[in-house]
C-alpha cells in the first residue's frame, strides 16, 4: 500500500520519533502549527476516521491517552489541543489517521 504513515510505521521513511508501542507511534509533525507539534498514529492503516470499526474503540482511546501523556512529557501540562481531521473537507491531507497535538502557544477558536 502506497501510504506514507505506513512508510514511517515500517521506517523506511525517516520521521523525529518520540514514542512507539505495539499499537500507536508519535512524531514530531514535519510542518509545526506550533511550538510543540507531534502525530499519534496506529500502527495499523486507517484511512480515515469514518473507517474505525468497533473493534478499533481500544486504539482509539489508546492513541488519546497516548497523547495526554506524551502531551505532559513534551512540557504541555498546562494546556493543548488535540485535531483528528477527517476526509478533504474536515483539512485531511494524509489518508491514515493522526491525532495532532499541538502546544506551547495560546490557541484560539473557531479553527480555520
Ligand atoms: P492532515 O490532518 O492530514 O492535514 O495532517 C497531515 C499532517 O502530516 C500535516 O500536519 C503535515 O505537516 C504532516 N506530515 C508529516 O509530519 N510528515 C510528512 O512526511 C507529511 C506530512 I507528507
Amino acid at each position: 500500500m502506497d501510504c506514507l504513515f505506513c512508510k514511517i510505521v515500517a521506517g523506511d521513511i525517516p520521521a523525529k520519533k518520540i514514542y512507539e508501542d505495539d499499537l500507536v507511534v508519535a512524531f514530531h509533525d514535519i510542518a509545526p502549527q506550533a511550538p510543540v507539534h507531534f502525530l499519534v498514529i496506529p500502527k495499523k492503516h486507517i484511512s480515515t476516521m469514518n473507517d474505525l470499526q468497533e473493534d478499533d474503540r481500544e486504539l482509539a482511546g489508546h492513541i488519546l491517552y497516548t497523547a495526554q501523556r506524551l502531551a505532559g512529557e513534551q512540557g504541555c501540562a498546562d494546556g493543548f489541543r488535540v485535531t483528528m481531521n477527517c476526509n478533504e473537507l474536515g483539512g485531511q491531507t494524509v489518508y491514515h489517521i493522526h491525532l495532532h497535538v499541538l502546544g506551547q502557544r495560546q490557541m484560539s477558536w473557531p479553527p480555520g
